[in-house]
């Protein structure tokens, strides 16, 4: 497998400015005619290499003349031709089979219609052309095919005709006024349900957004319709930036390998991101529509009119669209609010994202792919669509954003399209564009050492140390920090100090907030320039011994190791003023249990009553917010907490992370049944708005404490709730709990019934699947029961991802066996004959097998290595199986 690394860049020596394509669409196969004139950059007479995979090449010519096969090179990775002089033109026609496209990269069908992935590398698999992100090109595409079977012919940008040809058949054709590169290219043909709304931009000019899905599915398109419509808006606000056509599509389909795919005016969105409505979808799924439908759109201009200018460059767009996303989705929640509600609002959302940054991100960093945010080299670019890539890098963007604060930020976001509108560039040349604000407005200091962000792997460590001066009323904060050796290329790296901006509070030893006074710097809240390897600040105006207030808001993507004692995070949990900080310290109480008991350690009975008794005094505190409330009152995650034992013990971890929840569930139980009954009384309207959201995911964390802990009225609240559930957050939040914790006649009657309901709606029955993949009563067999079930498929990913990675990724019990590891491999295999881009993400699942405790260790070496001996295996898995037993 050739690496390729990012040193060996080199730009591409021809210029192409316009592109036409022709298409007669079948799914079949499909003829595409592809012409460009190219010139030659430094007027040098060079091969044109053309990338092409997995087509069949019919004819080229090349100035009007056709080339013969002795005359060009052909291989399995594409066509090298000689041109006749520096500027020439060129065509070709190519023939592709959708039908058997089962990676479904390029042209690929699903249900009826025919659809088109590009990214990364998927425009090779259509025809032959330069498929790298610096290439970038003005497209005009014609799209013929069966009037009936696809009365919809889409492609990017503006419809200039729509036709019956004299045979019968459609014709539309479309034209791309933006250079693009080719992974931004898409077309879709088929029936669909169309739902669309005429907006008025901020300019006044009209735009005409439209939301495309199966037949059948329109009715449950209003919501991604609001949300496209609120980003839009948001974009326009916030950052400046209006929608730049006069057209905006999204398109949904239900085999789709991503969450979305940002095709310049044309997305395309796996229908778990589009469709919605309150009976059939949980409110996080709302949300996870709202989020996605702003990511893309986002990437408009962050991705689209500023691009990549080669695949190491990838957290460019990705880190910053991210950032821009959760922001969106964070000024969602706030919207209306103000003060602590509005802070507790966003609190929420940096909740939720920190937790998958621990849960995904610091896994990664700590196994054998670990890489940079932006990487040095790669075997397959689709293995890099990494946590690493998308959410350390949102946390980077972060930091640039929290070190240049709103305005000077969006300062710097306006120097990046001044300078970079319509080009292909680098992370350096978006930092540059932050740094030129960043020396004006902090003269003398710039962001050189926070480059570094951009080319260190590994979570950094930070030590905190304090000292108080009781005579000078003085505390002294010491932090070091280090940053270990990270995946398999970092062996022998020297890693040099980052740039950490650290937000740090104090409270006095009642929970009251201090005022911090540094070098003339005075406020609740201050943020460290963290530079150097180890550093001192000293606070004045400090009578007491103060407590600690670290990382508010999650500043930086780090580990914090500082020893305290538990009332001392007791006291935080009820009451910092920083609403991150303040989940953070009840977590780190909570987790302090359950490590101790998972290793073996029997916990202190005053270590159990602080926990208890700090739950206590959360779930009665009256200014909490509902969703709020339910974030702290939650456990952390099995994954979270499995990342932070070593050797890692998955099935420990399970049992004392439930007997913790059981004990809670026990110990409070009058306050969950209140607490049940409390927010069982709302009855408005179903909306997924924060503030109903928030009641019913605090009423689903209730119950589960109620059934978890054998509550006896636990069950039959369960059935109720499930029978006279309006929306499907309730009836699955009860049959969650059912299934989890039930008894096994609850558990068949609710899933029975449940399949009877849903079993023609392929995003609920997706979750029917999830449920049983991950109940604690599930072992290999049941899933491959399950598997031979007639609604299973392992070519839709969505339901692979459904059944089979819920399975390996969270149902630590059951996978964590002989007989798990032995199943996970063989599904590997199984899946890399079909798509080996989802087959890689399943192989990642133990590519940390050598942090695992002894018992596991040998088995899931064993597996892997009966997947690297699999003939045939794809560069995909390979690279991945290759790397975890490096
Ligand atoms: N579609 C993927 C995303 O938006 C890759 N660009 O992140
Ligand atoms: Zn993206």
């Amino acid at each position: 497998l050739p690496t390729i690394s990012r040193h060996d860049y080199q730009p591409y020596p021809y210029q192409i400015d316009q592109v036409r394509l022709e298409f007669d669409l079948a799914a079949e196969q499909t003829l595409v005619r592809l012409a460009f004139r190219a010139r030659s950059r430094d007027g040098q007479i060079q091969p044109l290499v053309l990338d092409g995979e997995d087509i069949e090449l019919l004819e080229v010519s090349l100035d009007g003349n056709l080339v013969s096969p002795q005359d060009y090179l052909l291989n399995d990775q594409g066509l090298t031709l000689s041109p006749p002089a520096a500027e020439f033109d060129l065509v070709l026609v190519s023939r592709c089979r959708p039908q058997e496209n089962t990676m479904l990269m390029g042209l690929y069908v699903s249900g009826n219609s025919l659809f088109t992935q590009c990214e990364a590398q998927g425009f090779r698999r259509i025809t032959f052309f330069p498929d790298r992100p610096d290439v970038m090109s003005r497209y005009e595409v014609v799209l013929r095919g069966d009037a009936t079977l696809y009365p919809y012919l889409l492609s990017n940008g503006n419809l200039l005709e729509s036709t019956t040809l004299d045979d019968g058949r459609k014709q539309a054709v479309w034209e791309d006024p933006f250079p693009k590169p080719s992974y931004l290219f898409a077309l879709v043909a088929g029936d669909f349900d169309v739902r669309e709304r005429e907006i008025k931009k901020a300019n006044g000019q009209p735009a005409l957004l439209q939301v495309y899905c199966d037949r059948g599915d329109g009715d449950k398109t209003e919501w991604a319709m609001q949300c496209l419509e609120h980003s839009v808006r948001w974009d326009e606000q916030r950052f400046g930036l209006a929608l730049d056509l006069d057209r905006f599509m999204i398109v949904a389909a239900r085999d789709f390998n991503m969450g979305a795919m940002e095709n310049k005016g044309l997305n395309i969105f796996n229908s778990a991101y589009v469709l919605a409505d309150a009976e059939s979808t949980t409110d996080a799924s709302f949300h996870a529509v709202e989020a996605v439908i702003g990511h893309e759109y986002f990437h408009n201009w962050t991705g689209n009119r500023v691009t990549c200018r080669d695949w190491f460059q990838l957290s460019l767009k990705e880190g910053l669209t991210v950032f821009r996303d959760q922001e969106f989705s964070a000024d969602m929640l706030a919207q209306g609010l103000d003060g602590a509600q509005a802070a507790s609002a966003r609190a929420v959302k940096r909740i939720d994202d920190v937790s998958v940054l621990r849960a995904a991100q610091f896994p990664e960093d700590a196994g054998p792919m670990a890489h940079p945010i932006r990487p040095e080299s790669y075997q397959e670019i689709s293995n890099f669509y990494t946590a690493t890539i998308y959410e350390k890098g949102a946390e980077v963007i972060r930091m640039q954003h929290t070190l240049l604060g709103e305005d000077n930020f969006q300062a710097g976001i306006r120097e990046y399209f001044k300078r970079h509108d319509g080009q292909a560039v680098t992370c350096d040349e978006f930092v540059d564009c932050m740094d030129s604000v960043y020396r004006q407005v902090k003269p003398g200091q710039s962001l050189d050492q926070f480059r570094r962000w951009y080319q260190q792997a590994g979570t950094p460590r930070v030590q905190v140390s304090l000292t108080h001066d009781a005579a000078k009323q003085t505390a002294t904060l010491t932090l070091r920090q280090s940053n270990a050796p990270a995946g398999i290329e970092d062996k022998a790296a020297v890693k040099p100090p980052l740039h950490i901006p650290f937000a740090l509070g104090m409270l006095d030893q009642h929970g009251q907030p201090l005022s911090l006074h540094l070098d003339g710097q005075k406020g609740e809240t201050l943020v460290l320039d963290f530079t150097e390897a180890e550093q001192s600040w000293t606070f004045t105006h400090i009578p007491e011994a103060p407590v600690l207030s670290l990382l508010r808001n999650f500043s930086a993507p780090v580990k914090v190791d500082y020893y305290r004692p538990d009332a001392e995070l007791a006291l935080l949990a009820r009451h910092d003023t920083d609403p991150f900080a303040r989940w953070e310290a009840a977590q780190l109480l909570a987790t302090r249990l359950i490590l101790s008991s998972a290793s073996g350690r029997t916990p202190s009975a005053a270590q159990q009553a602080t926990v208890v008794q700090t739950w206590h005094a959360l779930v009665q505190d009256p200014a909490l917010s509902p969703a709020y409330k339910a974030r702290i009152l939650s456990l952390p995650s099995e994954r979270e907490l499995l990342e932070q034992t070593q050797p890692m013990t998955p099935r420990a971890i399970v049992q004392a992370r439930r007997q913790l929840q059981r004990e809670l569930g026990l110990a409070l139980t009058p306050y969950w049944q209140e607490l049940y009954q409390f927010l069982s009384l709302e009855q408005a309207p179903y909306s997924p708005d924060a503030l109903q959201a928030g009641q019913r995911s605090l009423r689903n964390l209730a119950l589960n404490y109620l059934l978890v802990a054998g509550v006896s009225t636990g069950p039959q609240l369960a059935r109720n709730q499930y029978d006279q559930a309006t929306n499907m957050t309730d009836r699955l939040g009860a049959l969650s709990a059912l299934v989890n914790y039930g008894d096994p006649e609850d558990r068949q009657d609710g899933l029975d019934d449940f399949f009877q309901r849903w079993q023609d709606n392929p995003l609920v029955l997706d979750r029917w699947f999830s449920l049983q993949a991950t109940a604690p009563s599930t072992q290999v067999a049941q899933v491959r029961a399950l598997m031979l079930h007639p609604a299973f498929s392992m070519r839709n990913p969505n339901r692979a991802r459904s059944l089979i990675f819920q399975f390996c990724m969270n149902n630590m019990q059951a996978i964590h066996t002989p007989e798990g590891y032995a199943f996970w491999a063989e599904q590997v295999i199984a899946l890399d004959k079909l798509n080996p881009e989802i087959s890689a993400r399943l192989a990642r699942v133990f590519d940390n097998w050598a942090r695992f405790e002894p018992q596991a260790r040998d088995p899931l070496k064993a597996a892997l290595e009966r997947i690297q001996a699999e003939p045939g295996l794809s560069g995909n898995v390979a690279e991945i199986v290759n790397k975890a037993l490096t």
